[in-house]
């Protein structure tokens, strides 16, 4: 976006928060810059930040901001269009283990799909070791769309994957027989625990928490001990849900958005047997990154609000919860620059990273 259009957009913003009655910017401090797309940040000890790269790069970002060289032994990774190298997680253990969990599009026969490996961080934090592949999206497809991609580690140490349905087979969503547009959880050896959804059920597969997902480039756990996540619309209808075991997500049969340049899409917006999500966007904002805030760093007033990132315009969407529900939504941070993730860090500040040739990782200040 050229410099003209961001001051467009900036004043736009300006004009928006005047008129929302909300006091006081929010402060941006660049912890480092010229990252090429970056997709995740996770927070390694001694305040030092591990961040992927979509293009198949990881790196360490000192605490002072200087970037390191590349990670050795980072998979070779399918970088094109949406894929690449995507998420990344801390083990709960990382201090005793030094095991990090991450995400990519994986190549291999048939095109590409998302993959879950587990690595140990080498001692001096120059390499990825006894890297193995501990879950892989099947069938793998010719696409560069909608991998998905977000790790959440479960208070039960199990893991949580989400995957987006490739564009091209939204319709597999709705099937239970692979892992298009689910949402899958596994142990840290890669096992289906016994008490999945679908354990024992013919034709399904055993790793499907939920279904019916569309392209779910956020989730986190929630202070209630749940998986929240969210998810790309088609025209609209960019959506929030908690998904429960075995539950059907409604993608592509029911959804609030709309056909793109316009016209109904599938069934509509409800249907029995399909979940409606906790909160939807009509028009889409194209979500990726969330984070609970959990530190007292901004106030009482915004401890407990849950934080999304916009891709699309370029801002934190700040959303107050009540019962479980939205009550208020308002655009938090203008970042002025796509906002590819959003985490709270162990020192209890908002960062963000932008994606952008030069992406930037960003700590967030009242
Ligand atoms: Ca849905």
């Amino acid at each position: 976006m050229n410099f003209a259009a961001k001051a467009l957009r900036r004043a736009f913003f300006a004009t928006l928060v005047a008129s929302a009655g909300v006091a006081g910017a929010v402060q941006q401090e660049v912890v480092a810059s010229r990252l090429d797309h970056p997709w995740a940040v996770a927070f390694l000890p001694e305040g030092r930040f591990l961040v992927t790269e979509r293009p198949g790069r990881m790196r360490i970002v000192d605490a002072d901001g200087r970037v390191g060289a590349p990670l050795v032994g980072v998979p070779t990774v399918a970088a094109r269009g949406q894929g690449g190298l995507l998420d990344v997680v801390l083990d709960s253990a990382f201090a005793g283990n030094r095991t990090v969990y991450f995400c990519y599009a994986e190549p291999g026969d048939g095109g590409n799909s998302t993959a879950l490996a587990r690595a140990k961080l080498s001692a001096d934090a120059t390499r990825l070791d006894e890297v193995k592949v501990i879950f892989r999206q099947l069938p793998k497809v010719d696409s560069s769309y909608h991998f998905g991609c977000r790790i959440v580690e479960a208070q039960d140490g199990t893991l949580f994957l989400t995957m987006g349905e490739r564009n091209s087979r939204r319709d597999d969503a709705q099937r239970l027989a692979n892992h298009i547009g689910k949402m899958v959880r596994i142990t840290k050896d890669g096992a289906v625990p016994p008490d999945n959804p679908f354990v024992g059920r013919s034709g399904a597969a055993p790793e499907i928490w939920s279904y019916g997902h569309r392209n779910m480039q956020g989730a986190t756990l929630g202070p209630d001990g749940r998986v929240w996540t969210h998810e790309h619309g088609p025209q609209g209808g960019d959506e929030i849900n908690v998904p429960l075991p075995g539950r059907n997500y409604g993608w592509p049969v029911i959804t609030h958005g709309e056909q793109y340049g316009g016209g109904k899409m599938g069934e509509g917006s409800a249907k029995a047997g399909m979940e409606q999500p906790l909160h939807y966007w009509v028009p889409s904002i194209a979500p990726s990154g969330m984070a609970f805030l959990t530190s007292d760093r901004y106030g009482a007033d915004l401890k407990g609000d849950l934080f999304v990132g916009s891709l699309k315009f370029g801002y934190v969407a700040r959303l107050e919860l009540e019962n479980g529900k939205v009550r208020r939504e308002t655009k938090w941070a203008e970042i002025g620059d796509r906002v590819r993730d959003v985490r709270q860090g162990p020192d209890g500040w908002l960062y963000v990273l932008t994606d952008e040739g030069n992406g930037k990782l960003i700590r967030l200040k009242p």
